[in-house]
């Protein structure tokens, strides 16, 4: 069977839907597919951070309704060494700016239906999907009930995440990669328990680093550092509540609240950078060209950034035939992602034990985390690239941004 698009869009992430939705804005149609099925994507627990640029963004192009409605705001962060709290005021230091916890399998479904409501096209469950001719006439080749489909399209996004098969198609050598494995991995549950604090929680501490994170008033979500290899057989609830209780331990006798665990899963942590994030005519957005440590909190909403991008650089090819914004997406995008990155990888080094550490490098860390805590510099530092630094395209399809 032939299916015919302007822009055919593997994987229904975040990256993904939200393409979809801006391109649709400009008049240009899409199409994306997606190997799972829609229940399960929409039910998978992953990120809940999101930085103000993108909040600004998904309201701005009629994606934010529920969110605004739904969502927590957090104005600061707090970091937990030597058993005190160090607040960090994220608001008060970068002029108001804030973040917002909203689930992503939330955002997911607000964008799945958002598609779906205005007559846009995804397709979930495919198989086989594969893509040719990117260099020229691009075609995405997959399977939909068993019925064999071309997608003759003018341009294919990769946004297929980090597993996925646009980034592996392309020719070899096409691709510089840099890489970062780190030491360890995180065990991660969501927990049927209030939140203990306000704010999130970010502890260092002697057996490793720990978060208290949440996804409503009702709905706790906690990380661990564990190892590398780590399996979840080894973690029964109990044992994980007792060493979330340990790491999040403070002088002024707080106490962490716990109660059924819902989901649990280890996440292994690392870097990762593919340049360029386009070849010939596919792009590629999201955890198909980058991974960061969640640390930061930006997987989810450097996946935003890099659409946001592409969206106006394929709207004004389209409208006027412009070729240069198309031609810069992977150095526009790549400003963001090494800052990013930098930011994931300073957060991550500062707040993990890391091994063959020895105690020269615990007193270095201690000093940084002092020094965040206690200069209002540093701690301005953290704040302006947790909440999210501006978002360099205009959604509205005006002249971008200087
Ligand atoms: P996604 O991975 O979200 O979307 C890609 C889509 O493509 C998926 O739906 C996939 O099923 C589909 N796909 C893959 N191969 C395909 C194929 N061959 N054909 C069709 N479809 C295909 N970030 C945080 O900030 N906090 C967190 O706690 C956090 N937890 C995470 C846990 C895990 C296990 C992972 C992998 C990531 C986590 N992240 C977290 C980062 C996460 O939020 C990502 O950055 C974000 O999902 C990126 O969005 P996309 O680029 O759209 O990729
Ligand atoms: C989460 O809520 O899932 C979360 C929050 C902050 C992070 C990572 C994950 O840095």
């Amino acid at each position: 069977m032939l299916e015919r698009t302007q822009v055919g869009i593997v994987g229904a992430g975040p990256a993904g839907l939200v393409l979809s939705h801006l391109l649709a804005r400009r008049g240009i149609d899409s199409i994306v597919i997606e190997d799972r099925s829609r229940e399960y994507v929409e039910k998978r627990i992953r990120a809940g951070v999101l930085e103000d640029p993108t909040v600004e963004l998904l309201v701005e192009v009629g994606l934010g309704e529920r969110m605004l409605r739904e969502r927590m705001v957090h104005r600061g962060i707090e970091l937990l060494f030597d058993g005190e709290g160090h607040r960090i005021d994220m608001a008060e230091l970068t002029g108001g700016r804030t973040i917002t916890i909203y689930g992503q399998h939330e955002l997911v479904k607000d964008l799945i239906a958002a598609r779906l409501d205005a007559g846009g096209v995804v397709h979930f469950e495919v198989a086989d999907v594969s893509v040719s001719g990117f260099d020229a006439h691009p075609v995405i080749h997959y399977s939909r009930a068993g019925e064999p489909v071309d997608m003759r399209c003018d341009f294919i996004v990769g946004a297929d995440g980090s597993h996925g098969v646009c980034r592996p198609s392309l020719p070899h050598g096409a691709l510089r990669t840099y890489e970062r494995d780190y030491p360890f991995a995180w065990l991660g549950i969501l927990a049927e328990a209030p939140p203990s604090s306000d704010e999130l929680i970010y502890s260092s501490h002697e057996n490793g680093f720990a978060l208290h994170s949440m996804r409503s008033p009702a709905i706790t979500r906690l990380y661990l550092q564990v190892a590398p290899d780590e399996v979840i057989e080894n973690w029964p609830d109990d044992r994980i509540w007792a060493e979330l209780q340990t790491r999040l331990a403070r002088k002024d006798g707080w106490t962490l609240t716990d109660g059924p665990v819902l989901e649990k899963g280890i996440t292994p942590m690392r870097s990762f950078v593919a340049e360029p994030m386009q070849y010939g005519r596919m792009y590629l957005a999201g955890d198909a060209a980058h991974i960061v440590p969640p640390t930061g909190a930006k997987g989810l909403n450097l996946a935003v950034a890099d659409v946001a991008v592409l969206a106006q650089a394929l709207g004004e090819w389209y409208a006027t035939g412009r070729e240069d914004l198309l031609a810069g997406y992977t150095q526009t995008c790549l400003r963001r992602v090494w800052r990013v990155q930098h930011f994931s990888w300073w957060m991550t080094s500062m707040l993990h034990r890391l091994r063959g550490e020895d105690a020269f490098d615990r007193q270095l860390q201690l000093s940084q985390l002092r020094y965040v805590a206690t200069s209002r510099a540093a701690a301005t530092s953290l704040a302006e690239n947790y909440v999210g630094l501006p978002l360099r395209t205009d959604t509205a399809g005006a002249r971008p941004s200087s």
